[in-house]
């Protein structure tokens, strides 16, 4: 049976989520924007109200929210700043390789740790020299006795500079390819270094660091799930929080959407409101398609994994469509506004800049239209274990 409504259960999180966001997100977003500084005041609040780690199950001290429930929240998170958004679920990303792969002590430690106080963590994939390609990647981990010992540098790492630990991919045999890396559970110590903060267009709340660790030597427990296997590991880590991204970029687009909206109805030009006209009334009802079906699409791709089911292909159509849903939704929104869009006492210019770096991370658009090509033109009949909620 195909039903989109959700229970009362769901309904009351959504509303939660969003009485979070128009009452602790909104008023601060546009000045944390500005100044590009760390939202740690909301940010804990956000953790004490239980709108992070949201997919931390009731074992390790989380609420267990499905997949679906996490895009509810998500959606409503990015209608509220999607840079203090990203920031309160990088948890989600760095921990989802956890609860995929790790072992019983790691994940009651680790994942603990975080819903006993507001703490962080950082996914470590990307590297200066190995973004979409993956297998590029020239950090490595070599196995001294009983520990891993890891050399290398990670770039634009979400939350990086607060975490207290990160998951991070390496080398563990530079000839193998994609079949040469594996995934490691890396506490910060004084061998890993963080550095260079970078200046962002878009998603100014967000913290994005390099990370590099020098001789990091984590014990070899800490490997997550099999050596050499950390490239699926990071795929199918993908595959379960690309609906996050594609929810927090319909919230980005539905907040544009209801600014164009509002403005159109109160603008006058040529003696009337300009929603009167049709050249702008066409574009309110594009926006509102694109909103509308980016959502469908999202929903979709999380409910397939709260079934247990594999969802690469509907992952990347709905996390394509919502972020070029989401620039394309924004723009149109500065549009509407007209010359006041360009300035920045206006609301919009900023979601213009936030909504681009939904087309970049996790997987630019091209890469996602290159897994839905590969996924139509030769399916994989590999089927994937029964999703994990972390
Ligand atoms: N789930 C499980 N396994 C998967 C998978 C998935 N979703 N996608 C691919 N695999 C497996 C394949 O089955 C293949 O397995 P074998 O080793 O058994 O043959 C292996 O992984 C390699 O797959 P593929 O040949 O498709 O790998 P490519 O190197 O061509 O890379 C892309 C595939 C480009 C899709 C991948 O590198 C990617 O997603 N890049 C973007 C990374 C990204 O999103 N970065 C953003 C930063 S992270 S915040």
């Amino acid at each position: 049976m195909v039903d989109f409504t959700l229970t009362d259960e769901q309904k009351a999180l959504r509303e939660m989520a969003h009485e979070f966001a128009a009452k602790e997100i909104r008023p601060v977003a546009w000045e944390y924007d500005r100044d590009g500084t760390w939202p740690e005041a909301v940010l804990r609040k956000a953790w004490e109200v239980g709108l992070m780690n949201a997919h931390i199950p009731e074992q390790y001290g989380g609420p267990g929210a499905s997949y679906l429930e996490g895009a509810l929240i998500e959606e409503e998170l990015g209608w509220g700043c999607s840079g203090i958004g990203t920031s309160l679920a990088a948890n989600g990303l760095a921990t989802a390789p956890l609860g995929l792969g790790g072992g019983e002590e790691l994940k009651k430690r680790y994942l603990g740790m975080l819903t006993e106080a507001p703490l962080f963590a950082s996914f470590c994939l990307t590297e200066p020299d190995a973004g979409s390609d993956v297998s590029g990647m020239r950090t490595t981990a070599v196995k001294r006795g009983n520990t891993w010992v890891l050399n290398g540098s990670k770039c634009f790492i979400t939350n990086g500079s607060y975490a207290s630990f990160y998951t991070v991919y390496a080398k563990t045999d530079r000839d193998a390819g994609h079949r040469g890396i594996s995934c490691f559970l890396v506490p910060r110590d004084g061998t890993v270094t963080v550095d260079k903060k970078e200046d962002k267009m878009g998603q100014r709340a967000s913290n994005t660091a390099t990370i590099t660790f020098n001789e990091t030597a984590v014990p070899a427990g800490h490997l997550i799930g099999e050596e050499n296997k950390g490239f699926k590991l990071a795929m199918m880590t993908l595959d379960r929080t690309r609906p996050g991204v594609a929810a927090m970029a319909t919230g980005i687009a539905r907040a544009a959407f209801e600014f164009a909206t509002e403005y159109s109805k109160q603008r006058v030009q040529f003696g009337v409101p300009i929603a009167m006209h049709q050249a702008i009334q066409f574009i309110i009802a594009d926006m509102a398609t694109k909103v509308h079906l980016s959502r469908l699409a999202t929903w979709h791709s999380a409910v397939l994994l709260d079934q247990g089911r594999r969802n690469t292909i509907e992952s990347s159509h709905a996390k394509r469509f919502a972020a070029d849903a989401a620039m394309e939704v924004a723009t149109d929104a500065v549009q509407v506004y007209g010359g006041y869009g360009f300035i920045k006492d206006y609301p919009v210019e900023k979601l213009m800049r936030d909504a681009k770096i939904m087309q970049l991370y996790e997987g630019t658009s091209q890469i996602q239209r290159l897994v839905i090509a590969r996924e139509t033109l030769l399916p994989r009949r590999v089927m994937e274990p029964a999703a994990a909620t972390a």
